[in-house]
């Protein structure tokens, strides 16, 4: 019988329905409830997506695609998939002791996020991990930190980019500029030396090198209602600065540092983006996300390899 491998996938997690918004947003804001006012505006922006985000579903139909394609490419082991959730259960470390109590003691961890930030990636793995260590260190986890530059990954965006671009008239695609973001964090990340602005800046370079457009901007989306400084500049506010620069007739979305349709996508950029460029007369285009496309899963299988050999 083949050895079973834990594989964690771990995500940011979503409220499953309305009701659970105050939990999530609170655990969001490390265990402090926000302002009721906050609540209302999140349930708001959710109401506005349809009621719910289609995240959920779209995390759990990831992590069984990237099961079953590990467990087509090799016949080493038999993979088992455990999902591992930031801020709504089946938490982290609801994942870790579901493994430890089968008796699993090697997994391998990745994060449905390309890009490397102590705010994201190393705060993931750091749950999981400080989990096994409390369940006994039974268990040892190889976790994969980034994958923003996966050749695979790059070819996703290429052509989901090309493609969009064939959906405009062609004074559009003549005159169009691609917006490639991520979800903005606290400015001071960089003193600490954090990769996350340089690794959207080096999937941004990778794209543009792959892909047939010309004009390609890099920008921040999502930051959080806090006081202080958050990565910039926004994607709202960038898109007016290059219109009134350049003239641009459309613009194009490519948040990358996200994988599925969620809240993020849908309300920040198909209605808040939309609005501007509504407001600018210029067209508004946003290529699907990677969700379950082929592409994309091999792209993290090559990850999962590549930090296993
Ligand atoms: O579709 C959904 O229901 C959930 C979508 C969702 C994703 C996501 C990804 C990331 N976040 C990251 C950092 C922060 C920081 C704060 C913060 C706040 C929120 C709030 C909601 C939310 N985030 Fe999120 N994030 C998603 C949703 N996020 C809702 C709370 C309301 C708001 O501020 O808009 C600020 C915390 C604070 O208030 O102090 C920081 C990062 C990612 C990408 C990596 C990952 O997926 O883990 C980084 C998806």
């Amino acid at each position: 019988m083949k050895q079973v491998r834990g594989l964690l996938v771990m995500a940011y997690g979503t409220p499953y329905k309305e009701e659970d918004i105050e939990r999530y947003y609170t655990h969001i804001r490390h265990g402090r409830k926000p302002a009721q006012e906050d609540i209302d505006d999140l349930a708001e922006r959710y109401r506005a997506i349809g009621g719910i985000s289609p995240l959920a579903k779209m995390t759990e139909a990831q992590a069984n695609a990237l099961c079953a394609r590990l467990n087509e490419v090799q016949d080493e082991v038999e993979y088992k998939v455990f999902i591992g959730l930031k801020h709504i259960e089946p938490f982290v470390e609801d994942a870790v002791a579901a493994m430890v109590n089968e008796g699993i003691t090697e997994a391998v961890s990745i994060v449905l996020a390309p890009h490397f930030s102590t705010f994201s990636i190393k705060s993931y793995n750091g749950r999981a991990q400080e989990e096994a260590d409390k369940l006994g260190g039974t268990l040892k986890i190889t976790s994969v930190e980034a994958w923003y530059d996966e050749p695979k990954f790059i070819e996703y965006w290429r052509q989901a980019v090309d493609g969009e671009l064939e959906k405009m008239s062609a004074e559009e695609r003549a005159n169009c500029c691609l917006i490639i973001s991520n979800h903005s964090l606290p400015e001071k990340i960089k003193l600490a030396g954090d990769p996350y602005e340089d690794q959207l800046i080096e999937t941004a370079n990778l794209i543009k090198a792959a892909a047939t457009i010309e004009n390609i901007a890099v920008g921040w989306q999502s930051e959080g209602k806090t006081p202080e400084p958050w990565l910039g500049p926004d994607v709202q506010d960038l898109t007016r600065e290059l219109f009134n620069a350049h003239g641009y007739k459309a613009f194009m979305y490519a948040p990358v540092g996200f994988v599925t349709e969620h809240l993020e996508v849908l309300y920040d950029n198909d209605i808040e983006c939309k609005v501007v460029c509504d407001e600018l007369g210029v067209g508004y285009y946003r290529p699907a996300m990677p969700n379950t496309h082929p592409l994309f899963i091999d792209a993290m299988v090559d990850a999962i390899h590549k930090k296993l050999a």
